[in-house]
């Protein structure tokens, strides 16, 4: 699986390069026109044939929601939670989640946040909670978790918010969140990585995050700084998860984008056909 850009003066070079470095029928994802240095330059993203077939597996691979055997067992809710750095739009792309029809159907949805530490953290989804009608919970520690899921028997899916702190500490000691989250035991854990960032500091967020054990990418912030979809295939080349959905822009409920049929189409590949999880 290769996926590189390549840089040039001008598209021709940039291609020949790119043809040198990955085969003859190399694929062009993107391309795009900067000045580097006060001179014009072309950047092309380009990729092997077998990375587009590899990357519409992974995309098909985050449409439909995991049934694990103990949670055919338990008949507890259906539990998925956001990660991610501070301020990158979890707590944002969490509630589209919870209000889009899109994202879980008519199924009675819940929310926990295990944001405890920061200021008003607890007050911005409490008040989200409140206005939307939806069970809402706070975890401070994992001892308190048999009462709250008692408390949210009556939901189909509970989404799980979690603070923009790291997961483990210098020592690679696991947070109180994190210790939190694994007793949860989610069913799907979304990273929520902003398209705008530059692929090295994705990759750092992919290695940092990587204690949380995250199933899928969220890409954020696609309605930032002249990101473009192509953005999205980079940064889910650079994490290696599957995104089931981009969240764009800072409204809610506002858009919650299925993110495969989107790329695929933008890849000129075949449009998966949408569904609605019920
Ligand atoms: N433009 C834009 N703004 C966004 C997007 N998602 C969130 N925001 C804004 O970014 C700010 C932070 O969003 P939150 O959803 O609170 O981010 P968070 O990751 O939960 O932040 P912490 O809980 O502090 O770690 C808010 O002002 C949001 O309105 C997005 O996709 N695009
Ligand atoms: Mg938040």
């Amino acid at each position: 699986m290769r996926i590189e850009r390549f840089r040039a003066p001008g598209t021709r070079t940039a291609l020949a390069h790119a043809r040198l470095s990955l085969g003859e029928d190399v694929v062009l994802v993107q391309t795009r026109f900067l000045e580097e240095g006060g001179a014009d330059t072309v950047e092309i993203l380009a990729a092997t044939p077998d990375t587009i077939d590899d990357l519409r597996r992974r995309l098909q691979e985050g449409r439909s929601l995991p049934t694990t055997p103990w949670l055919a067992k338990s008949r507890r809710p259906t539990v998925v939670s956001i990660v991610g750095p501070s301020g990158v739009g979890k707590t944002t792309a969490l509630m589209k989640m919870a209000l889009h029809e899109s994202a879980f159907g008519r199924k009675r949805v819940g929310l926990l946040t295990l944001d405890t530490e920061k200021v008003a953290a607890v007050e911005q989804l409490s008040a989200y909670a409140e206005l939307s009608g939806l069970p809402f919970e706070v975890a401070y520690h994992a001892d308190e978790l048999k009462e709250i899921w008692y408390r949210l028997r009556g939901c189909a899916v509970v989404l799980v918010d979690t603070p923009g702190r790291l997961p483990t500490n210098a020592e690679g000691e696991t947070s109180n969140w994190l210790s939190t989250l694994r007793a949860i035991r989610p069913d799907e854990v979304h990273l929520a990585v902003p398209v705008t960032l530059r692929p090295e500091c994705v990759r750092a967020i992919g290695e940092q995050w990587g204690p949380c054990w995250p199933t899928h990418a969220i890409p954020t912030r696609i309605d930032e700084g002249g990101a473009a979809w192509e953005d999205v295939v980079g940064l889910v080349h650079e994490l290696g998860l599957p995104p089931r959905w981009v969240s764009a822009g800072p409204e809610v409920p506002g858009v919650l984008e299925p993110a495969a049929a989107r790329i695929l189409s933008d890849l000129g590949l075949d449009v998966v056909r949408e569904e609605v999880t019920s």
